[in-house]
């Protein structure tokens, strides 16, 4: 075929996915990254952390970006980390790494990513549920469950609420028990920190937590990056615990779970942390959280109720018949998510939901209601 024809054949496909700039995907925790970021992605296409010897520039951004990262989690310059695929596999290492360590069972809640399972299942780590009060850990659920040697997960902006499991008091708990305390922040790891300059909350969640061994942040998520490009960072060298000899790579040993790595991604995130920086990313949570504040004033108007006050970006709204509901609005162009236990449905106001997206939803789900009585 020649190029033009495959153009053809591409843009016939194009236009039956859905895109972030049309407004109306509500349920994701990503967004469309600022364009010097694909320009980055495009020109590094090539690199391959995976045999990160033949990719030194890469390596050094990778070096930045983790650096970044450990601003966001107030932890040290000198601590460990890397940029992964995705808070998937970013979780998979941390506890990799701890059972390494000797650490035997995983303690987490129903609402901790599902990534969560999928690693404890991969590890053979039995995973024992710590109940929630609120969707968030609850304490003495966990005091009377903790034992020596445990792994706890804890996370910082929970998938369907978005809410921070109390990280300080679960901490101290790890302490007295010897445990390893794994922090989800996948989500909330660009969030967080400029919640407490904006005053909306005083909560930690990072290193400066005595306990906390490792963190999640995704810069594919908050971070404003293309995917894939997710975080890893740890106090101690978790690497070295899974690092394999590979004699035959220019370095001679591979301390990650992918082999190649597509690092194009490495490139984008450098280049969207530069061109937002920290103001920028401020601004981009305080516009967040305008407008989170503006879906739940409307929707209050609109009678709907709001099934938890949102700690971040993430709002639930109450309706009767979920299923319904999200099918509903499927049909009509919209993507939202639901969370069945909480009958809600879940939006997610990323910088794409803006407060014209908002007013048009929420018309749609007016008609819905009008039309079907739900
Ligand atoms: N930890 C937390 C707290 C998460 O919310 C997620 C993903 C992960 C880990 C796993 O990250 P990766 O997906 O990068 O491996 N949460 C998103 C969610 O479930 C994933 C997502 C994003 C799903 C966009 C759908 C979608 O359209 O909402």
């Amino acid at each position: 075929m020649d190029e033009k024809e495959i153009e053809e054949l591409l843009q016939k496909y194009y236009c039956k996915d859905m895109h972030y700039e049309d407004g109306r995907i509500l349920g994701s925790m990503y967004t469309e990254p600022p364009k010097i970021a694909l320009k980055a992605f495009f020109k590094f296409y090539q690199a391959n952390l995976g045999n990160s010897g033949l990719y030194k520039g890469t390596a050094e951004m990778e070096r930045e970006v983790v650096k970044f990262l450990l601003r966001l989690a107030s932890g040290k310059e000198n601590f460990f980390g890397h940029v992964v695929s995705g808070g998937t596999e970013a979780n998979i290492i941390a506890l990799w790494a701890a059972r390494e360590m000797g650490y035997k069972r995983v303690l987490a809640t129903k609402d901790a990513h599902f990534s969560i399972r999928k690693a404890a299942n991969l590890l053979k780590l039995p995973l024992e549920n710590i109940e929630m009060k609120r969707g968030k850990m609850n304490i003495e659920d966990l005091e009377s469950k903790i034992k020596e040697n445990d792994i706890i997960v804890a996370t910082a902006g929970t998938t369907p609420l978005g809410f921070i499991d109390p990280i300080e008091e679960i901490g101290k708990i790890c302490q007295m028990h010897n445990c390893f305390l794994h922090v989800d922040a996948a989500f909330g790891g660009y969030i967080i920190p400029f919640l407490r300059e904006l005053k909306y909350t005083n909560k930690k969640f990072g290193f400066d937590i005595p306990a906390v061994s490792t963190i999640t942040i995704d810069p594919h998520k908050m971070g404003m990056a293309p995917y894939p490009a997710g975080g890893i960072l740890s106090r101690e060298n978790i690497f070295e615990k899974i690092v394999i000899e590979a004699p035959y790579l220019i370095e001679e040993k591979n301390d990650s779970l992918l082999g190649t790595r597509q690092s194009g991604s490495v490139a984008a995130a450098y280049a969207a942390q530069l061109y937002f920086g920290w103001r920028g990313y401020k601004e981009i949570v305080r516009r967040c959280m305008e407008n989170t504040n503006y879906l739940v004033k409307r929707a209050k108007e609109e009678k709907l109720e709001i099934l938890e006050m949102p700690e971040m970006n993430i709002v639930n709204l109450k309706v009767e018949n979920v299923k319904k509901v999200k099918r509903e609005l499927y049909a009509r162009g919209w993507a939202v998510s639901t969370n069945p236990k909480y009958s809600s449905i879940r939006i997610v106001v990323m910088p794409h939901v803006t407060k014209e997206v908002i007013d048009k939803f929420l018309d749609e789900i007016k008609n819905i209601k009008k039309n079907y009585g739900l």
